[in-house]
């Protein structure tokens, strides 16, 4: 059930175990010159200047918007992001499909959501940073029904599209705090629909979770702060996403908040490992979609949608230090719940991950 996930842990377990004596590792070998990574931030190799060139540079990779670039810089991305939800919960109690068919025509038992993230960052100024990003997203729900008939109901398409501007407030040697302030434009569909053993012909929208944009247009403020000494990183991040007016369903997904704090240690000049512990907290939904049936499923009533979420998160960051590739990012992030609490019944989550690739140009 959870492949990636062992994967994932062998991966950094092996990265751990083949790099001991972080710093030493990195002193003349390859006959390259000693960069002194450790100790300048800024590097101008061939008489350009590098910020960039460490592992490290970047925050955990589930983190948005940890960054600024200098001016002219522009940095491209991609994410891919998984998710797997897993079994039923009330409150803190797990809850079996015949307790969630004793009151719901249909039970959902999993949900399996992935991501695409397409994203730019361009400096304007060394301090501010604008950067766009256009999610593609697909979503798969599994249910079964009263009458014991299995179905599985899908979306996919282009998610909401957003645009946020990172302004750096606060730099010293070894602190950074950054103001993040975003709209998320209301791009992704909120009329997908399927099939389903009610409704054959898939005329009625899919509930809630399965939706692929808010419809709203929302906004995304946050605070951001990072450091760093030696071989050691570090930081925290707070986030909301603040919807706006209800959409054109007549309805408002709640609001949600992000806590995230982290520490990396570097591994060599090319590789670093982090830890990272989040919070989040999101609401129900305000209005209602007339169109959709609440009888029939928890997914869609608007007042079992809310909870509060405590992941752990273990993330690989690499960066290639030198050579024709040199720059190129390649980053891990995956994480498991450590406490949920669920407006439920609803579907809780059982882990994601998240791999990314990063160039600076
Ligand atoms: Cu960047």
């Amino acid at each position: 059930m959870r492949p990636y996930y062992l994967v994932f842990c062998a991966l950094a377990a092996g990265v751990l175990l083949t790099s001991a004596g972080p710093a030493a590792a990195q002193d003349g070998q390859d006959g390259v010159e000693d960069l002194d990574l450790e100790n300048a931030p800024v590097i101008t190799i061939y008489g350009r200047t590098f910020e960039e060139s460490e592992p490290d540079g970047h925050a955990p990779v589930g983190v948005m918007g940890d960054h600024v670039h200098k001016e002219r810089e522009i940095m491209l991305s991609y994410r891919y992001k998984r998710m797997k939800m897993d079994g039923n919960r009330d409150g803190t109690t797990d809850l079996s499909t015949d307790e969630v068919l004793d009151s719901w025509m249909v039970a959902p038992l999993r949900m399996d959501m992935e991501m695409h993230m397409f994203g730019a960052m361009i400096g304007v100024t060394d301090d501010f940073t604008v950067a766009p990003m256009i999610p593609y997203i697909r979503k798969e729900m599994d249910h079964i029904n009263r009458a014991g008939v299995a179905f599985t109901t899908k979306s996919k398409g282009i998610g909401d599209v957003r645009l946020t501007g990172l302004y750096r407030f606060f730099k010293r040697e070894k602190h950074n705090i950054i103001l993040n302030a975003g709209i998320s434009f209301p791009t992704g569909s909120i009329d997908e629909k399927s099939a389903t053993p009610t409704d054959r012909n898939g005329v009625n929208d899919l509930p809630y979770p399965m939706q692929l944009g808010s419809g709203t247009y929302d906004f995304l403020p946050g605070l951001t702060y990072r450091g760093y000494a030696g071989d050691y990183s570090w930081g925290a991040q707070a986030t909301a996403t603040i919807r706006s007016g209800d959409n054109s369903h007549d309805y408002r997904l709640g609001n949600r908040l992000q806590v995230s704090a982290w520490g990396g240690r570097r591994l060599t000049d090319w590789a670093s490992a982090s830890l990272r512990v989040a919070w989040e907290s999101w609401g129900d939904i305000r209005g209602r979609d007339p169109n959709l049936n609440t009888a029939m499923v928890q997914s869609a009533s608007t007042t079992l949608q809310g909870g509060q979420r405590a992941d752990a998160i273990l993330g690989l960051n690499f960066i290639v230090p030198r050579g024709p590739l040199m720059g190129n990012r390649l980053a891990l992030e995956g994480g498991l719940p450590v406490y949920q609490r669920l407006e439920g019944p609803q579907l809780k989550t059982d882990h994601f991950f998240t791999v990314s690739w990063q160039k600076t140009f």
